[in-house]
């Protein structure tokens, strides 16, 4: 049986390549698949897919008029979001995964999820997946190759990654491709496990259907696998958007944003200056989601985005909050999650006009205008190909990618952290990268809007200890000769009676605006104890813009008494990384704590 399996591995598969032949027999071996089919990439592959996908169920057709080529998929209810109590990293060593992370013995991994996988693809296809994270044949991209039994990972990563024939030309007889092996299962929570071997370059995930925990290239490989490789290799992996905006004058500054899950990357990469104050301006978008960044040779840090499409939030989405998202998931689109009306469009909490009468929610059942329950699940997705998206960057497929001038960390914050900081030094802005804490929300199952550290939004997705990441954050200072300037930033601050204070979406330009001007040395600032900020004369730029002058100064307010709160939870977070704390950090904590207390 293996070596016939071997054998037709070998005979169909469209590459020679020794290796990559070499793991997807033995792969097959062990979950004995009752087919293997090598995927392209093509039109012709994804009709054929789709079509299949339509006659099994797992695909509904929405309606072609209002949305061509776009359908929705639901996915098991218990099975709705990334699962990072069932994420691990696997390292022979407890300590290299660190204390963020859970952590599995690579051998006991291996054995218990082979477990799991063994005959788990009887009666299924097995699919090779070959697929690009970054433009091809640009020097930041990774090859990976997925093997799944389920089609709509296919469909999925056939617009989330270059697929196919370009991936593997690309890889041509290179044993250098991250090895990612997925299978279903039976959904069930209790045999669900996402485990990352970076010293094996593979990823084993079981058990799930959705999203992040199993469109490998995504959160495993982009982030946790690749923030392994960017410290070995010397580059950092990142949540992060990337977008440039260009002024009326015809420059173009680039800017990297880490923010956690579902806390607006989309929007700020997408988003549409205020029409007549920023007359001229435009913001064009790298990526939404993931920056990969390295040197380059003019000493400056470059960027590219190693996706090719949008795994978005729903709920929201309207075209007050992100008209070029709308215009995005108008066509080609696969939804996940949401609610379908009478006439066969798609619908969401949030989204504009009437709410209709009657829906079918997330989970197909009848539901009505005024019921509590939520008609599309709150961590509903679209997969889009970025090619949809109308302010797509024209260096979006640059395989140089794009000089980044500012890099800004954003939590989810309804008090303490002001509007907008800019960073004394490198050093400092490390610090409030590594200090960020954010409110949890509904792309991780657990409890929502609970206050967490998650330095840089890299929490759940940072593949080894946290103490060394910080580190090796403080050592790319050396390696970069012209840094981006560094910036802290929070829309997400309330009033009392809990209203946000800033009206954010559009905008936020006014706040990037002052960031682009910081970063080219234009505008005066002040000195507070936690950072530079915008003088009340010459920073935000708030013509036009209708909120109360007491709003402002509430959103851009320091708070002393918050402050020595949230010195204590950072204490916690840095006791927990124990002596890999980095030095440097704990001294920027103390400066910080003189500055309050004088
Ligand atoms: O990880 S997902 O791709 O499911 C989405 C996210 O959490 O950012
Ligand atoms: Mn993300």
């Amino acid at each position: 049986m293996a070596s016939t399996q071997a054998a037709a591995v070998g005979e169909k598969a469209p590459t020679k390549n020794p290796t990559l032949l070499a793991w997807v027999a033995k792969m097959a071996q062990m979950t004995q698949p009752d087919s293997i089919v090598w995927c392209d990439g093509s039109e012709e592959e994804k009709k054929r897919l789709t079509d299949q996908a339509v006659k099994e169920g797992i695909l509904i057709p929405l309606n072609q008029q209002k949305r061509p080529g776009c359908y929705l998929h639901r996915s098991n209810p218990n099975d709705v979001a990334r699962v990072e109590h069932l994420t691990f990293i696997c390292t022979p060593n407890k300590t290299d995964a660190g204390p963020t992370n859970n952590w599995m013995d690579p051998d006991e991994a291996y054995t218990k999820l082979g477990q799991h996988f063994d005959g788990a693809m009887k009666g299924r296809t097995m699919y090779v997946v070959p697929y690009a994270m970054g433009p091809i044949g640009s020097p930041f991209t990774k090859i990976g190759v997925e093997l799944t039994d389920s089609v709509y990972v296919v469909l999925n990563m056939r617009i989330m990654a270059r697929m196919g024939k370009q991936a593997l030309d690309m890889l041509g007889d290179s044993d250098d491709f991250n090895r990612g092996l997925h299978s279903t299962g039976d959904v069930n929570p209790d045999r669900r496990y996402i485990c990352h071997f970076p010293q094996d370059n593979t990823i084993w995930s079981f058990g799930s259907g959705y999203g992040g925990n199993v469109l490998l290239g995504k959160k495993c490989l982009a982030l946790r696998i690749g923030s392994y490789l960017g410290r070995e290799e010397g580059w950092l992996a990142e949540h992060m958007l990337i977008l440039g905006v260009t002024s009326p004058k015809g420059e173009t500054t680039y800017v990297a944003a880490a923010f956690p899950s579902a806390c607006g990357k989309t929007n700020f990469a997408m988003l549409i200056p205020p029409a007549e104050e920023y007359k001229g301006w435009k913001i064009e978008t790298v990526g939404d989601d993931i920056a990969w960044m390295r040197p380059g040779p003019d000493g400056r840090l470059y960027a590219i985005n190693p996706e090719a499409g949008y795994f978005g939030v729903v709920p929201g989405t309207n075209y007050k909050t992100n008209p070029n998202a709308m215009e995005t998931i108008a066509k080609d689109t696969l939804f996940t999650n949401v609610a379908m009306t009478a006439d066969g469009d798609v619908w969401w909490e949030g989204k504009d006009g009437e709410v209709p009468d009657e829906l079918t929610d997330w989970q197909g059942r009848p539901w009505k205008k005024g019921s509590t329950e939520k008609a599309a699940h709150p961590n509903s997705r679209f997969t889009a190909p970025m090619s949809n998206n109308p302010v797509l960057s024209s260096k979006a497929n640059d395989p140089m990618g794009v000089p980044i001038s500012a890099l800004i960390f954003g939590g989810r914050r309804s008090n303490t952290v002001p509007l907008v900081i800019q960073a004394f030094n490198w050093t400092h802005g490390v610090f409030l990268g590594a200090t960020m804490g954010s409110e949890t929300t509904a792309a991780a199952t657990g409890k929502v809007g609970v206050v967490r550290r998650d330095p840089m939004a890299m929490l759940p997705f940072c593949g080894y200890h946290m103490g060394d990441y910080l580190q090796h954050w403080l050592d790319m200072q050396k390696a970069i000769p012209q840094l981006p300037k560094i910036f802290q930033v929070n829309w997400f601050r309330q009033d009392k009676n809990g209203k946000f204070v800033w009206p954010g979406f559009g905008d936020n330009m006014r706040v990037l605006e002052w960031i682009v001007n910081r970063v080219h040395g234009r505008v005066p600032t002040k000195e507070t104890l936690l950072g530079w900020v915008p003088r009340s004369d010459e920073g935000l730029n708030l013509k036009g813009l209708d909120i109360s002058a007491e709003a402002v100064a509430e959103a851009t307010s320091i708070k002393e008494d918050e402050w020595k709160a949230e010195l204590k939870s950072q204490e916690v977070f840095f006791e927990q990384l124990g002596t890999k704390a980095p030095e440097a950090l704990m001294l920027q904590r103390k400066l910080l704590i003189s500055r309050l207390e004088t």
